[in-house]
């Protein structure tokens, strides 16, 4: 700095500033989030893109307006787990496609609640789409992008020491959970919960937290008022398999979870 003649100075320092103020360092980047840290040590900031990747990436593209329908819909849906007692990383919404999150050491693994067959389960095992699973099923994938995020057996986790046994059954519980309450709140909605994802972390308390987000990318939702097999799919499936109208069915989804956590909060 001190080596810019002062006319360069003026002009050049409120850029030199504003690039260094608009530009934190990104903690990681991944296929549809970015991580920033935050002066606290504890919190990140989440930015929602509007990126989508499908099939583990081998699918790119973008969805208009996914970024701050994914994050507003994910913020209400933790909101809502959080009044029925799961613990989870969400703090604040301080933009429309910004979460802030309590920082989490993320588990590599992606628990997966079935309610009815659809995608990998039907591939996999023949079941026919549609078919509904009583109990609901809990399965484990590695969350490993090199991998492909395989499906695991038990005994492969434990191998693998992704989680202890304890752990296990705590997930399971959990996912249990927050299928029940998610379940009849989409229900509310007019909405099927078909499957969904979910990612787990420990804070620094040792306290396990459920992270990352809840979203039409990562749950399958059939809308109620519809019985064709096309024409049903809210989420993103609808980009996966090339069905059209992806963003309007992501807000109808949004515009749906808002009236609903509205009447709730009167
Ligand atoms: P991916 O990494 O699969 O491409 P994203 O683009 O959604 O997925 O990136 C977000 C990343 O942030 C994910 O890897 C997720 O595990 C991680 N993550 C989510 N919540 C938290 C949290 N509270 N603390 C730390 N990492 C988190
Ligand atoms: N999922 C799994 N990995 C990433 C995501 N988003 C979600 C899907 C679907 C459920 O997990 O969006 O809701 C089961 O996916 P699949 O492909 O195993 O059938
Ligand atoms: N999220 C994964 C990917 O981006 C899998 C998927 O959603 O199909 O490839």
């Amino acid at each position: 700095m001190e080596l810019l003649c002062p006319w360069l100075l003026i002009w050049a320092e409120p850029l030199l500033l504003r690039a260094s103020m608009s530009a934190p360092q990104k903690l990681y980047e991944g296929k549809a989030k970015i991580l920033y840290p935050t002066d606290d040590p504890n919190i990140l900031l989440t930015y929602f893109k509007d990126d989508a990747t499908a099939f583990n990436a081998q699918k790119r593209g973008s969805i208009a307006h996914k970024g701050e329908m994914n994050c507003a819909i994910s913020s209400h849906l933790f909101q809502l787990l959080e009044t029925h007692g799961i613990p989870t990383h969400w703090v604040d919404r301080p933009a429309p496609n910004q979460m802030r999150v309590k920082a989490v050491k993320i588990l590599p693994l992606e628990v997966v609640v079935r309610n009815i067959a659809a995608g990998s389960l039907c591939q996999q095992t023949g079941l026919e789409l549609g078919t509904v699973l009583n109990p609901p099923l809990v399965e484990f994938y590695y969350k490993n992008d090199a991998l492909g995020d395989p499906l695991l057996t038990l005994d492969r986790l434990l191998l693998l020491k992704l989680a202890t046994p304890d752990q296990v059954e705590q997930l399971r519980a959990m996912a249990m959970q927050i299928n029940q309450i998610l379940g009849d709140f989409f229900v509310k909605c007019g909405i099927t919960l078909v499957d969904f994802k979910l990612e787990f972390g420990f804070d620094r308390h040792q306290t396990l937290l459920l992270a990352d987000e809840i979203s039409p990318d990562t749950c399958r939702l059939w809308n109620q008022a519809d019985s064709d097999p096309k024409q049903r799919v809210m989420d993103k499936d609808r980009f996966r398999h090339d069905l059209g109208g992806v963003e309007a069915a992501y807000q109808q989804v949004l515009e749906r979870v808002l009236a609903l956590a509205a009447q709730i909060e009167r």
